[in-house]
């Protein structure tokens, strides 16, 4: 992302401070480059840097700050072409390493992470597995890399432990982990406390990795990752020593509790249900957009992705609000394919005006609210904290009319079959959808907490 803002005349001010603040300072720890312009001459140059800093690995958001006299300059500079750019491959020995590493190994395993998330990797990913037959997992940012419905695939690390995909990280001797990004939550620890711990882990990324105490790679295969997994995998051998059983079978044993839950038809709506629903509406190229809250827990281990980038989500800040206009963002860039955010009342109200905007801009997609009246994912964490259950309620607006106020359609689920209407209705028909969906949150932490626990630690 590319952002320019305006500030107030840097020379010269008529008006003292009046309504300067440092947003160059302000927008640093959140860029990847932040500037301020202080001559036209420079325009440029700068212009191309911030474009060149936005889009290398790991792509990300670039700030110029255009003081008012500075854009009311004359400037013989011209604009400055973007050169082609080849990422580096991956060193020879290294790919030996890794390989000869997996080979040995008797169950080696894919951890999918952010930076894998892009197309080329994704398709070398798909012919690596299909070569190997390497079990995969995903972080929740490498949902959807490869198709969640492949027989290889153990889940995704939405939980930070104790899942069933837990137990099968765990059980693997080998891990490569590819496109790891320290700013999502570690989908297994290693240990640096005397613990036993043989697994050999290898780190294929466009960076070295950065050490802290649960994560030290033994084996470092740095280049681009498409590249690098292609050369793996035109090295690799599979071979016969390889056993999968036990991981293969967690994942059976989640897919089957899973199942279980998934089937509930209660009123108001129990979210593994929700998310059942949500998935067999929709096509496999549709994108649904993620906000803020305890859903995305179920979303994240539920909703199978069977395409990259199709499940939008935040697994590093993780801001309340972000769902609709993700939504909206996919809607313009993807005016094609249907588009759901689905979004926690909480969330929902952090951003609801931009209503306004969708509506105006005659963009299509729905949002999928689940109304429980109250932040839910921090009354789980409290629930699980020991403490008394404090400040996290709330009332809302009516959503049916709020969204026809701003001349959108609102609809409030009645029953698990009107949601499937509901869901079928809106993404076949055009304009701004609001979906009001009461759901019962009572279990989210019996069964996050406590059940998933239990039965993944009885396998
Ligand atoms: C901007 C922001 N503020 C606070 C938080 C901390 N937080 C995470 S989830 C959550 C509650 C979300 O409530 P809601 O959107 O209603 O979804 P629910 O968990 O109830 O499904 C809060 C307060 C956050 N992630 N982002």
């Amino acid at each position: 992302m590319m952002m320019i803002t305006g500030q107030k005349p840097i020379k010269k001010s008529k008006q003292g401070r009046f309504q300067i603040l440092d947003v160059v300072s302000m927008m640093q720890p959140i860029t990847k480059y932040a500037h301020q312009m202080a001559s036209s001459d420079n325009i440029p140059s700068r212009v191309r840097e911030a474009f060149r800093v936005a889009e290398e690995e790991k792509p990300g958001a670039a700030h110029i700050e255009l003081p008012e006299d500075i854009a009311d300059e004359y400037t013989d500079s011209r604009p400055i072409a973007r050169s082609t750019v080849r990422r580096p491959t991956a060193d020879g020995k290294s790919i030996a390493q890794a390989v000869e590493a997996m080979q040995k190994a008797r169950r080696p395993v894919l951890v999918i992470g952010a930076g894998a998330n892009r197309k080329m990797t994704s398709k070398m990913l798909g012919e690596f597995v299909e070569k190997t037959g390497i079990p995969f997992l995903t972080t929740q940012l490498g949902k959807g890399v490869i198709d969640e419905r492949h027989p290889r695939f153990l889940g995704c690390a939405a939980l930070s432990s104790g899942d069933f995909v837990h137990r099968a990280i765990e059980d693997a001797d080998c891990i490569v982990n590819i496109g790891h990004d320290v700013i999502e939550k570690p989908p297994f620890f290693m240990h640096n406390d005397g613990t036993r711990d043989d697994r050999v882990v290898i780190h294929v990324s466009t960076k070295t990795a950065e050490v802290d105490p649960v994560y030290f790679p033994h084996i470092e295969v740095i280049g681009d990752i498409a590249n690098a997994v292609w050369q793996i995998k035109e090295a690799i051998t599979p071979s016969d020593k390889w056993n999968f059983e036990a991981m293969l079978g967690y994942r059976k044993a989640e897919i089957a509790h899973t199942d279980k839950l998934a089937a509930d038809e209660r009123f108001p709506i129990f979210p593994p249900h929700l998310v059942r629903q949500v998935r067999e509406a929709l096509p496999d190229d549709a994108i649904v957009c993620l906000d803020n809250g305890v859903y995305k827990l179920w979303f994240a281990r539920g909703y199978c992705a069977s395409k990259p980038k199709t499940v939008l989500l935040d697994n590093a800040l993780a801001s309340m609000g972000a769902g609709l206009p993700s939504a909206m963002a996919s809607a313009m860039v993807y005016p094609g394919r249907k588009i759901f955010a689905v979004c926690g009342d909480g969330g929902f109200m952090m951003n609801s005006q931009e209503m306004e905007t969708a509506v105006r801009l005659g963009l299509n997609l729905t949002v999928l609210i689940l109304n429980d009246n109250a932040y839910g994912m921090i009354r789980w964490k409290q629930a699980n904290m020991g403490f008394a259950d404090f400040g996290l309620t709330y009332g809302n607006p009516d959503f049916v009319k709020y969204a026809e106020s701003y001349g959108a359609n609102g609809y409030r689920v009645e029953s698990a079959a009107h949601l499937a209407e509901l869901l079928a209705h809106c993404r076949d028909a055009p304009g701004v959808h609001v979906i009001d969906c009461p759901v019962d949150y009572s279990e989210n932490d019996h069964i996050l907490n406590t059940e998933i626990k239990a039965l993944s630690l009885a396998l």
